[in-house]
C-alpha cells in the first residue's frame, strides 16, 4: 500500500504531463471538454511509466492508445498553441483598434478578418481591416504609441494601401481601405490564403481577375500575359462577389480552404 502511494508521487515524465496539463487547461478554458479530456486522460498513466520504459514506448505505435494520435500532434505543436492567442484576447485587441479609430472618426469601419472572423478559436494575430477614405489615419496610428516602432508599408498601388503595424504583444496587423474596395479587401484579409488562391483561380476560368481591390471581368489575356485588364464589376458585399462568380455565399467560418 505505502508502495504503491510511493510510486504515484513520483512522476517520470513531468516535462510531458506538465505540457499536457497545460493544454488541457488551455481547451477547459475554450470550452472544449472532449479535447480537453483527451489531454487529461493520460496525466495519470504517464506519471506511473519508468522514463526507461517510456520512452521507448512512447515512438512505439501502442503508446497511441494510451495518449491518442491528437494529443501526440498538440505536443508537436505545443509552442505553436501558446504563440497563439485565445480568441477573446483578439477580440480585445480588436476593441483597442476600434476606440482609437473611432475617436478619430466615428463612422470609421474597423474589422478583425483573418483567422478571427473566420472563428477559430486561436488567433495567430489581429488582421484588423480599417475601411477610409483618408491617410490621416495611417499617421495617427504611427504616432499614437499604440503601434511601437516599426510600421511598414508593404504595397501601395492607387488608393490602396497596406501597412504592418507592430503593436505591444501581439501586433495586429492593419489595412487601410477606400470604401469603394471595401468587400474585395475584406474577402482578402479574411482569407484563409488557400481560400483566396481557390477564388482567384476559379476567376480566372471565367476569363474574370480577383484581387483584393476588385473583381474584373473581360480579361484579356494572350497565354498568360494580360493584355487587358477587363472592367471592374460592382461589389459592394462580399456576396456580390460570389453571385459575379456563379458560385453560392460561404460564409467566413466555411472558408479555411
Ligand atoms: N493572405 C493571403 N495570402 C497570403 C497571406 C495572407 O491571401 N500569403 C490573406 C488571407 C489570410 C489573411 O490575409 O487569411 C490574413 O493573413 P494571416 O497570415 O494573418 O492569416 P490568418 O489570419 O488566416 O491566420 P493566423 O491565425 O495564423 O493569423
Ligand atoms: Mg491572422
Ligand atoms: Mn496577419
Amino acid at each position: 500500500c505505502a508502495q504503491s502511494s510511493q510510486s504515484k508521487v513520483d512522476n517520470h515524465n513531468k516535462h510531458i504531463t506538465d505540457k499536457l496539463e497545460v493544454l488541457a487547461k488551455a481547451y477547459t478554458h475554450h470550452g472544449e471538454r472532449w479535447r480537453a479530456l483527451g489531454y487529461s486522460k493520460p496525466v495519470n498513466p504517464l506519471t506511473s511509466y519508468e522514463v526507461g520504459y517510456l520512452v521507448p514506448y512512447l515512438y512505439n505505435r501502442s503508446l497511441g492508445r494510451v495518449i491518442g494520435h491528437n494529443q501526440i500532434i498538440g505536443l508537436k505543436h505545443y509552442d505553436d498553441f501558446l504563440d497563439r492567442m485565445p480568441r477573446e484576447e483578439a477580440a480585445a485587441i480588436e476593441e483597442t483598434v476600434k476606440e482609437a479609430a473611432q475617436f478619430l472618426d466615428p463612422g470609421l469601419l474597423v474589422m478583425a478578418c483573418g483567422s478571427y472572423r473566420r472563428g477559430k478559436d486561436t488567433c495567430g494575430d489581429v488582421d484588423c481591416a480599417l475601411m477610409n477614405t483618408t491617410q490621416f489615419l495611417f499617421f495617427f496610428f504611427y504616432y499614437s504609441g499604440f503601434l511601437t516602432d516599426d510600421l511598414v508599408s508593404h504595397e501601395e498601388s492607387g488608393a490602396h494601401k497596406k501597412y504592418m503595424g507592430v503593436c505591444r504583444l501581439p501586433g495586429p496587423d492593419v489595412i487601410v481601405v477606400p470604401y469603394g474596395e471595401f468587400a474585395c479587401s475584406l474577402m482578402y484579409f479574411t482569407g484563409s490564403a488557400h481560400f483566396n488562391r481557390s477564388m482567384r483561380a476559379l476567376a480566372k476560368t471565367k476569363r474574370m481577375s480577383l484581387s483584393e481591390h476588385s473583381l474584373n471581368s473581360d480579361m484579356l489575356r494572350q497565354g498568360s500575359l494580360k493584355v487587358y485588364g477587363g472592367t471592374s464589376r460592382p461589389t459592394l458585399t462580399e456576396k456580390d462577389i460570389f453571385t459575379h462568380l456563379g458560385i453560392s455565399f460561404r460564409e467566413p467560418q466555411e472558408r479555411d480552404w
